[in-house]
């Protein structure tokens, strides 16, 4: 096969990828549906970003730059089309961004021919990724993302300092990079800024975390304020709004993942856990309410966990992991939500918004303790048994 056949049927074939349908499994809770296809892999990918297109300089039509995952996606609506912006990760072990649009959001995600090019502000920085997209009442689209260096004071080769970066646009082409945001804690990940003002502040949840991989000492998400988003300080103590819990699914870690949904009934989160398994930890998407008045105020949480990676999904770079950082809620109440499985491809759940509150408002919550639980479960038993006996 030439140069030019085998650039042909790699096209096509990813043609056939790009243009493929996506269906719903027939899986069931009431509560979503996932969908057969991820949205989002390595193999979507343009093939301009993995080849050298030119046979004098590519003779064997080989992969120059690979991509080896595509995962953690923001999401938003922009005019009329879903957009993503992707964590993809090169073979190289480096993350970036890139934007994918679709029109209806579950198929057909293409990306743009170039991925966003950061503005490259903090010298140190070698990695960034996870990146959450807030359509702030300010009128800009903000991006907050992990913006990790090496940490050079230790000796350990793989230490590393984790920070929130801060960008913002109108059109997801022209990025401003604002400074990083500095709060107490050493460090951050999993920061997500709130869409609309709080007492006259930004408002952000953080996740306070003593070291680059273990949270020690933090308690949970946080929430915090900004006065000034163009020199970012979380001015106010971080108050712990969903606290690790032992023995449930945020037992090691949580954070907070797609930005915040409006509701008559409060603030929906959807956001992850993580707790220890003798096969390493498991990360599972967990959702909790917060009141419209006041963000910080927790005022629902269903038990245990929303998503959690089924069948092929648990197996990847980082196995076990379902991880969300994007969801978007289009005006016909359709709610798109973005998920990753073990840090390698991206999936969609999808939902309406009354689906969402009725969960979020009518599951019950963990009650800790398996004798309380079981008790729990007793009682939905005999109501069933009760209402079935009299049908
Ligand atoms: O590998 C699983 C996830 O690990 C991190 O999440 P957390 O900070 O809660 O441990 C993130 O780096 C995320 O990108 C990754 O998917």
């Amino acid at each position: 096969m030439n140069f030019q056949e085998k650039y042909e049927r790699e096209t096509a074939k990813q043609e056939a990828l790009l243009t493929r349908k996506n269906e719903k499994t027939d899986d069931y809770n009431g509560i979503y549906d996932r969908y057969k296809y991820p949205v989002l892999t390595a193999a979507h990918a343009p093939i301009l970003w993995r080849y050298d297109l030119n046979p004098e300089t590519n003779p064997n039509f080989m992969e120059r730059l690979g991509i080896n995952a595509v995962m953690n996606s923001g999401a938003i609506e922009l005019d009329g089309k879903i957009c993503l912006v992707a964590r993809v990760e090169g073979n190289d072990r480096k993350s970036f961004f890139a934007v994918a649009e679709s029109e209806n959001g579950v198929d057909n995600f293409r990306f743009r021919d170039y991925p966003i090019m950061l503005p490259d502000t903090e010298p140190n920085e070698t990695n960034v990724y996870d990146m959450r997209l807030t359509k702030h009442e300010d009128g800009w689209i903000y991006g907050v993302f992990c913006s990790e260096s090496k940490d050079t004071s230790s000796n350990d080769l793989s230490a590393a300092f984790a920070q929130a970066g801060i960008v913002r646009t109108k059109d997801l082409t022209n990025w401003e990079r604002l400074p990083n945001l500095k709060s107490k804690s050493p460090q951050q990940r999993n920061v997500v800024l709130h869409p609309e003002f709080v007492d006259g502040k930004y408002a952000f949840y953080t996740r306070p975390q003593d070291d680059f991989i273990s949270t020690g000492s933090g308690g949970g998400i946080c929430f915090g304020l900004c006065e000034d988003i163009t020199n970012p300080v979380i001015c106010t103590e971080e108050k712990v709004i969903s606290p690790r819990l032992y023995h449930t699914i945020t037992e090691v870690k949580n954070g907070a993942g797609a930005v915040p949904i409006k509701t008559e009934k409060g603030w929906i989160h959807i956001a992850h856990g993580v707790r220890n398994t003798a096969a390493g930890l498991r990360y599972v998407i967990y959702v909790f309410a917060t009141d419209l008045n006041d963000p910080s105020k927790l005022i629902a949480s269903p038990s245990g966990l929303f998503i959690a990676p089924q069948g092929e999904e648990r197996v990847g770079d980082v196995s076990n992991v379902a991880f969300t950082n994007g969801a978007v809620v289009r005006d016909n109440g359709q709610v798109l939500i973005y998920y990753a499985s073990s840090d390698t491809r991206v999936h969609v759940a999808e939902t309406t918004l009354e689906k969402l509150i009725d969960y979020t408002f009518n599951t019950p919550s963990d009650p800790l303790r398996s004798a309380d639980c079981v008790k729990q479960r007793c009682e939905l038993i005999s109501k069933n048994l009760e209402y079935l006996s009299k049908k």
